[in-house]
């Protein structure tokens, strides 16, 4: 078998990517190792930036996004009983984000993908890429028990923090940097009305929690939980208790609760790889960086490393240009560095740390403080949280 650029995953990035490209005439053929199903079964993001929503609508997948997704001008943040809006939109010139769930953007990109007529392979195992030292890099897998040999020009590793590509990396040409929080994330998925129309990020003495959404009927709320806890302790019930504990009174009073639809503990971590390309392959989103998800980044700068791959990619082939290949890794990584830095920030800001001591609590005081009380505070974060623009300066 041969193709122009072999993809490894079939998660946002690697659909996206696969549709930007077959959008250019270039062929690709995408390899995951799970089910379709597993995937979409997968609970993530829920927050798009205007850049994303944007490369979305270019790749042609929009449609359902903008019927069904919510656009949100700001955000909640909830501190020693009180509440403060960030003005998003007004701070920032009119900038939105949209709440439209992982799951759902996965969906659309699968669809699109399906109604083409274009080459996915799904439970493609022991996937192992080789010769991207080269000029004619390949791809080998199984499936069904039988061997098979991809030759491509490229290889785009998009497939997640665990995948293939970037252990293939060697050693000697690679730099990881990373930071484990002392902490996780319990997720709770539930078919109840949101407890109010806005994001609402609480610190409480109790530790962090998040009243997310999907639609106006279906809520994703979140709470810090410490790294030995398992799934099995938390039944709904004491998923509800322990987040009333964390709201203020107007929550409480609101929450509707459920029985969850999903429920799991996520590790957060901040991870960079650098650099982001190996010869003849790259990686993008989650296979090249992790951010904790506080500040809602992750899906959105896997999309836009997605971006400039798929146009360095179509330079190569339509402009006989290897400038945009050559400038992947360190165009990315700007944009990531910046993403993980907010990232870090938001959490160090909102998390209850283990071992915290007074003078801790008192910096974070202080600086909520400061957001709370100045513009230029409120608009850093409401900036940061909208995102940057795909050529942002500086
Ligand atoms: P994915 O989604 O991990 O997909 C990678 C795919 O590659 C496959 N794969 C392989 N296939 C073949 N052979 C192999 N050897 C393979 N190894 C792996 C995997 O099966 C998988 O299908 O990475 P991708 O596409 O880069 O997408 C990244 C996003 O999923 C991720 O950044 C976001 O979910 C992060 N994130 C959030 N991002 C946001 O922008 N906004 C949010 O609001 C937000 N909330 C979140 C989040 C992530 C969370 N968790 C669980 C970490 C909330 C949470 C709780
Ligand atoms: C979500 O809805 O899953 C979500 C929203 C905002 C975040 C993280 C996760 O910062």
């Amino acid at each position: 078998m041969r193709t122009q650029v072999a993809i490894i995953g079939a998660g946002p990035s690697g659909l996206l990517l696969g549709q930007l490209l077959a959008k250019a005439g270039i062929d690709a053929i995408i390899l995951e190792r799970q089910t379709g199903d597993y995937v979409l079964s997968r609970i993530r993001a829920g927050i798009l930036e205007q850049v994303c929503i944007d490369l979305l609508d270019e790749a042609g997948v929009g449609v359902r996004m903008h019927r069904e997704g919510l656009v949100h001008g700001g955000f909640e943040m909830l501190y020693n009983g009180q509440r403060h809006r960030i003005d998003m939109k007004g701070l920032t010139g009119g900038k939105n984000v949209m709440v439209y769930g992982q799951t759902e953007l996965t969906r659309d990109l699968m669809e699109a993908r399906t109604q083409a007529g274009l080459p996915t392979v799904y439970q493609a195992l022991n996937v192992a890429v080789h010769d991207f030292d080269t000029q004619k890099p390949s791809v080998t897998y199984e499936k069904d028990g039988e061997s098979f040999k991809i030759e491509c020009d490229f290889i785009a590793g998009c497939d997640g923090f665990h995948g293939v590509c970037r252990a293939s990396a060697p050693r000697s040409a690679i730099t990881e940097f990373e930071k484990v929080y002392p902490f996780g994330w319990l997720g709770l998925l539930s078919d109840t009305p949101p407890v109010h129309h806005e994001l609402i990020y609480v610190n409480s003495p109790r530790g962090f929690a998040l009243c997310s959404q999907r639609s106006q009927t279906r809520s994703r709320y979140y709470l810090q939980v410490p790294l030995t806890d398992m799934i099995e302790q938390w039944s709904d019930e004491a998923f509800w208790q322990e987040l009333r504990l964390r709201l203020d009174d107007e929550g409480r009073a609101r929450l509707i609760t459920g029985q969850s639809i999903e429920k799991s503990i996520a590790p957060l971590r901040s991870f960079v790889t650098e650099p982001m390309r190996f010869g003849r392959m790259f990686l993008a989103g989650d296979a090249g960086h992790i951010v904790p998800p506080t500040g809602a980044k992750g899906l959105n700068l896997a999309a836009t490393d997605v971006k400039y791959l798929s146009n360095a990619i179509i330079d190569y082939y339509q402009e006989s240009s290897e400038a945009g290949i050559d400038s992947y890794s360190a165009r990315c990584l700007k944009r990531i560095w910046r993403g993980e830095r907010f990232s870090w920030w938001f959490t160090q800001l909102m998390h209850r740390f283990p071992g915290d001591d007074a003078i801790a609590a008192r910096f974070q005081q202080a600086e909520l403080d400061y957001l709370f009380n100045s513009e230029a505070g409120a608009r850093t974060i409401a900036e940061n949280y909208v995102g940057l623009p795909l050529d942002f300066g500086g």
